[in-house]
């Protein structure tokens, strides 16, 4: 079966490449672009499981990507197309010379913050780049299951009384990322009905691990507590809200979750991928600072506050669960833990 992830040096495309490379007949293609940042792939390139395809030659169409691929393909490996989701033509090329049979499209600007500072941007990318995917494989003739990573940011302003989230709760975004997404959704089903494209979509909760970048809060908290115990900063650790409830799942756990969205999950069909457990951020900070040994003093930094963050989340995941048996089984501390000692390993290669 061949597999082709969308977003394959992000955070979740990297974990989700390891997990395709471990199960058994599974040949698996991501795309990058020349810019993209290679550090989330670095421990298959390390196990000489990352071939890149063409690398230094020009793609001209997509009958040369073909003979690229039949000339390069390696066993085992992550095999990398340059292709940009914002270009049509990259994007038709790489359906038709790879003829996915599982699409998991996670290419996206991701980051909610940067969504309010460039709205217009992260608007194309999200909601144009799919476009590009879903009429390249129109235009390719090809029929594969496409998942596509929608997000809780979807629900935006939640009510207490409204928790767990169901997948049927109103959608009152917060942000032109949740927007976006909203968009990607909406596109995704409506492909399904009008050209009956397998399109199956996963609202998933935060995640937290390994790679997480350090932009999000429990990678905020992970890089300032590695830098404090490396003696890069003084023992200051600065947070934002710390009131806000967040369900979070392991990345792998998460990873795991796009495959069975396809394996058993219906086309047409959206669902809420969470662990279903809601824990203030002020709990999850505790249970890191726990895990050091080095006395840290919390302080509130005004600059980290965002009046319009979403504040309460909390999936309710039967729905996913009764269809496709997914469980997570990462336990929470064992997540953050992996996400300090990854922070750990970055900090120490810097301060050397
Ligand atoms: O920035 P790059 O080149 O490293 O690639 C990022 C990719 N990406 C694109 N790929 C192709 N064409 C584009 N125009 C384009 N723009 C962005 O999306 C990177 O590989 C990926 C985003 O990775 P992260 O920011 O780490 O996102 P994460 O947390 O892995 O989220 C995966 C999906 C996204 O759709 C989120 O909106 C959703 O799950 O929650």
């Amino acid at each position: 079966m061949r597999t082709l992830i969308t977003g394959v040096t992000g955070f979740v495309g990297s974990h989700l490449a390891e997990n395709l490379l471990n199960k058994e007949g599974i040949e698996v293609y991501g795309i990058y672009r020349w810019r993209s940042r290679m550090e989330n792939l670095d421990t298959l390139h390390r196990a000489g499981r990352l071939q890149i395809i063409g690398e230094n030659s020009t793609i001209i169409n997509a009958r040369q990507l073909k003979g690229l691929l039949k000339e390069q393909s390696r066993e085992n490996s992550l095999h990398l197309i340059e292709a940009d989701i914002l270009d049509p033509f990259s994007m038709n090329c790489l359906m038709e010379a790879v003829a996915p049979d599982r699409i998991f499209h996670l290419a996206a600007q991701s980051y909610v913050p940067a969504s309010q500072n460039a709205p217009a941007a992260t608007l194309t990318t999200n909601i144009i780049g799919q476009v590009n995917l879903l009429e390249a494989v129109r235009k390719a003739g090809i029929d594969p299951q496409i998942h596509i990573a929608g997000s809780s940011e979807e629900y935006g302003l939640v009510y207490p009384q409204e928790l767990p989230l169901k997948e049927t709760n109103p959608l009152r975004p917060l942000s032109p990322y949740g927007v976006s997404k909203v968009a990607q959704e909406k596109l995704a089903i409506q492909y399904f009905h009008s050209h009956g494209l397998k399109t199956t979509v996963t609202r998933a909760f935060n995640h937290a691990g390994p790679r997480r970048g350090h932009v999000y809060f429990t990678a905020q908290f992970a890089k300032q507590i590695a830098e404090i115990e490396a003696g890069l900063r003084s023992p200051i650790l600065y947070v934002g809200d710390l009131n806000s409830q967040r369900d979070l799942t392991d990345v792998r756990d998460i990873a795991q979750a796009y495959w069975l969205a396809l394996d058993k999950g219906k086309p047409g069909e959206v669902y809420n991928v969470g662990s279903g457990r809601a824990y203030p951020v002020g709990e999850i900070l505790d249970m890191m600072l726990a895990m050091s040994e080095t006395k840290i003093e919390v302080k509130k930094d005004p600059a980290r506050f965002r009046p319009s963050d979403v504040t309460l989340l909390q999936a309710n995941n039967t729905k996913f669960c009764q269809q496709t048996g997914w469980q997570p089984l990462i336990p929470l501390k064992q997540s953050l833990e992996d996400e300090l000692n990854y922070w750990r390993e970055r900090t120490c290669g810097q301060s050397h």
